[in-house]
């Protein structure tokens, strides 16, 4: 028989294995660890909102790079009155701003700009609309305006889960973004 630290070789080996393994299963208390992430998860998340933007006209940016990342448009979240023009600017090349099919309120119009150019569009439509640039949605290159009251925000978070099946990266900016109206 071996002794180890005074007990037997068996008996140390399992305290050793208790220390060092931390077998956690669905529903049990996980530890400090797990308590730590809880703890996180329920504490309440600062979320800047969006003002509403002054004027009649807005602009948004095409970017490369922005504050808010790669691939970007800024501001990536508008809030605007009905009637309000929105001119997308082509700042860096390779990008467009193009509405999303099923992302935009009940009889709006939608758009779909040409790469590298400017568009202007008037939404004259109460709700919120979600636009992509066509050649980066796999980065989750999208902007979100509110027109008026966000009349359709359920429609527009239903159909969330298939825009972010398009995502590769980025895959939270959407949730974000619908956080900040
Ligand atoms: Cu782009």
């Amino acid at each position: 028989m071996f002794i180890f630290n005074g007990k037997k070789y068996e008996e140390a080996v399992i305290d050793r294995l208790l220390v060092q393994v931390n077998i956690c299963l669905e529903g049990q208390d996980c530890g400090s660890a797990s308590q730590m992430s809880q703890a996180v998860a329920s504490s309440p998340v600062e979320v800047q909102k969006v003002e509403l933007s002054q004027g009649s006209e807005h602009e948004v940016k095409m970017l490369n790079s922005g504050e808010g990342g790669q691939m970007i448009f800024e501001p990536a979240v508008l809030k605007v009155s009905v009637g309000d023009t929105i001119h997308f600017k082509a700042v860096d090349m390779s990008h467009n701003s193009a509405v999303i099919d099923g992302m935009l309120p009940a009889g709006a119009e939608s758009w779909a700009g040409q790469m590298n150019m400017d568009i202007s569009v008037t939404l004259d439509t109460e709700g919120v609309y979600v636009y992509q640039c066509d050649p980066h949605v796999m980065m989750a290159m999208i902007g979100v305006i509110q027109v008026g009251e966000a009349t359709n925000i359920n429609d527009i978070k239903a159909a969330t889960n298939t825009l972010k099946s398009s995502f590769v990266m980025n895959a939270e900016r959407i949730d974000t973004y619908l956080n900040q109206l």
